[in-house]
Formats: structure tokens, sequence, C-alpha cells
């Protein structure tokens, strides 16, 4: 297993960005996670990614949603709804 983010310990104010949960089926493996992990985090706003390799989920914290869905799409994954 690689390392998973250092430090979960959130700030108390992130009132300037909810958490928001995209299902990304197509991520398979570390390789998938670090492209949508770089892609999402240079989205302006997002504070926290979070990607689950096991449930394809990615948490993103902050950002606009559409500029998220769009970085998750340039990392090459589409999004399930
Ligand atoms: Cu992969």
């Amino acid at each position: 297993m690689s390392e998973s983010s250092p430090s979960e310990s959130s700030p108390p104010e992130v009132a300037a960005g909810e958490a928001v949960v995209y299902s990304v089926p197509e991520m398979s493996c570390d390789h998938c996670v670090n492209a949508i992990t770089g892609e999402v985090s240079a989205v302006d706003g997002v504070t926290d990614v979070v990607v689950d390799l096991a449930t394809k989920l990615v948490t993103v914290t902050g950002g606009a949603p559409d500029a998220v869905v769009a970085a998750i799409d340039e990392a090459g994954f589409d999004i399930a709804e």
C-alpha cells in the first residue's frame, strides 16, 4: 500500500469549501490516484483531495465543482452520476 494523505487533521475553518464526493469507477491503481490527485489539487480553491481506490470515490474539499469535474476529466477519467 502506498501512503495516502499524511495529515487528515483539517483546520477548523473550512467555510470556503465543502467536501464533495465524486464517483470515479475507472480508477484502478496508484497511477490513477496520482493523476487525479495532481489535477484536482491544482484547481483553484481546492484545499484537500482524498482518493479512495477501494470505493472509487474522490472527496474534494473546496474549489468549484465544475472546475473539479473538468480536472478529473483532464486526468482522463469520467465521473459516474
Ligand atoms: Cu491506474
